[in-house]
């Protein structure tokens, strides 16, 4: 083996693969609002020899020697964390959202504990308390809903937080377009003695943009993922607000022992240091420009979907997502629309909508988001030109019906046939020329 030997040389397969997907990157658009492009300087962090380091522990306090430029590192990605966020504690070791989450619950809950979020079905995420996950069977989970108009029903939240006296509240979304309501879910938390957690996973770069309010003077405690409007790596962070420990000074060392020795091992260093270079970036005044163009974007892009005939839960957007809500065309066509999309060089994910006649598998709406684009600099004209193409291919989709039975068949069939759809593949030409007008890495 030639240590030495480019990716290129020493693996062609992978090599293919990696230049495969940037090609299908490169011809198309991607619209899942989980996603971004990363800078070069975060990628060259992340591709870097820190991943051969063990560090086990935090700056200063390590399990193992060598630890010198680590600690350089950690403390800078603290320090930016600290800035970025408006919060007195950060910890930048989780090694992504669920892990950072999880730590969260190990740090304040004993099992049976009562656990309040938001549905999975209407928004939230699978660690804010959903049944087959940990946190809905470790912990006693009593999950809220939106009401009929798509924004969180805080009359129920209010009920449900008296009824079963929490030890946890999420105020935390996955696929909601509203603003979250971080002030009144402050309030009934106080009222609950519960803590207060925010994962801003989704939304972390328009709060540190100024895109979308902060929840440092409401929760105990914020999550985020790093890679989503952040703009960063994959990773996780853990930050606890100055309310938080003013209800419990030991907060913060719980969070660090729940993270390490309570559930990881060493560090990701490499993670860490794209971290520290992606927070470096949020904090500088483009950044500001940025986030707000993602909303401008998701903004423009709503409206001109509704304009064009095409549902849009709660009936637009506050932020960088939106969920087409597709039941007036039949039930559960996510899938079929995603795999049209997909057909058509636009990536986005199916995504259950509130109250969804059909199941998660074979939901009956999509998700979109425009932070990817929005970094390859696209704005409000593109946003119509990419609702025109949705619109089109929702149009060609509009004739197949969903069946009850054998749907996985009917699916897999589907997505052969609509490859060859002489309309979806003009489409996947007129997307191809617009996104090689924009620049990916
Ligand atoms: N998978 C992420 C998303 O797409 O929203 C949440 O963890």
């Amino acid at each position: 083996m030639d240590r030495k030997a480019s990716l290129k040389t020493a693996d062609p397969e992978i090599y293919a693969a990696i230049q495969n997907e940037l090609k299908r990157r490169r011809e198309g658009l991607e619209l899942i609002p989980s996603e971004n492009i990363t800078s070069r300087a975060v990628l060259e962090a992340l591709g870097s020899i820190l991943t051969d380091k063990y560090s086990e522990g935090y700056p200063g306090k390590r399990y193992y020697g060598g630890n010198e430029f680590i600690d350089v590192i950690e403390n800078l990605a603290i320090e930016r964390a600290k800035k970025a966020f408006g919060v007195p504690y950060a910890n930048v070791q989780p090694h992504s959202g669920s892990p950072a989450n999880q730590a969260v619950y190990f740090a304040l809950m004993k099992p049976g504990d009562v656990v309040m979020g938001l549905n999975l079905a209407d928004g939230g995420h699978l660690t804010h308390g959903w049944k087959t996950n940990f946190s809905g069977t470790l912990y006693k989970s009593f999950p809220y809903h939106v009401k009929s108009d798509g924004y969180i029903d805080i009359d129920e939240v209010e009920r449900l937080a008296r009824e079963n006296k929490p030890k946890l509240i999420w105020c935390s979304t996955t696929a909601y377009s509203r603003e979250l309501p971080f002030a009144e879910m402050s309030r009934i938390a106080d009222d609950a003695g519960a803590y207060l957690a925010a994962d801003i996973a989704h939304i972390a770069g328009l709060v540190v943009g100024g895109a979308h309010k902060s929840p440092v003077p409401f929760a105990h405690i914020v999550t985020t993922t790093t890679h989503k409007t952040l703009r960063g790596p994959r990773g996780g962070m853990i930050m606890v607000t100055q309310k938080g420990i003013d209800k419990d000074p030991e907060l913060p060392s719980k969070i660090d022992k729940a993270v390490i020795p309570g559930l990881q091992g060493g560090p990701h260093n490499h993670q860490t240091a794209a971290i520290a270079v992606a927070l470096g970036e949020a904090l500088q005044p483009e950044f500001r420009d940025y986030a707000s163009q993602i909303v401008k974007n998701a903004k423009a892009l709503s409206e001109a979907l509704m304009a064009k005939g095409i549902r849009i839960v709660s009936g637009g957007t506050d932020n960088h997502l939106m969920l087409v809500d597709l039941t007036p065309f039949g039930i559960g066509k996510g899938v079929l629309v995603q795999d049209a999309l997909d057909a058509a060089g636009i990536t986005v994910n199916k995504n259950t909508v509130p109250s969804d006649p059909s199941s998660p598998f074979f939901p009956s709406g999509i998700r979109l988001g425009t932070p990817t684009v929005t970094t390859m600099g696209m704005k409000e004209p593109e946003m119509k030109l990419i609702a025109g193409f949705i619109a089109e291919v929702i149009e060609e989709v509009k004739g197949f019906e969903m069946p009850e039975k054998e749907r996985a068949a009917f699916a897999e069939q589907f997505r052969k046939q609509i490859k060859e759809n002489k309309k979806i593949r003009m489409i996947k030409q007129e997307v191809a020329k617009l996104s090689s007008g924009f620049e990916l890495y």
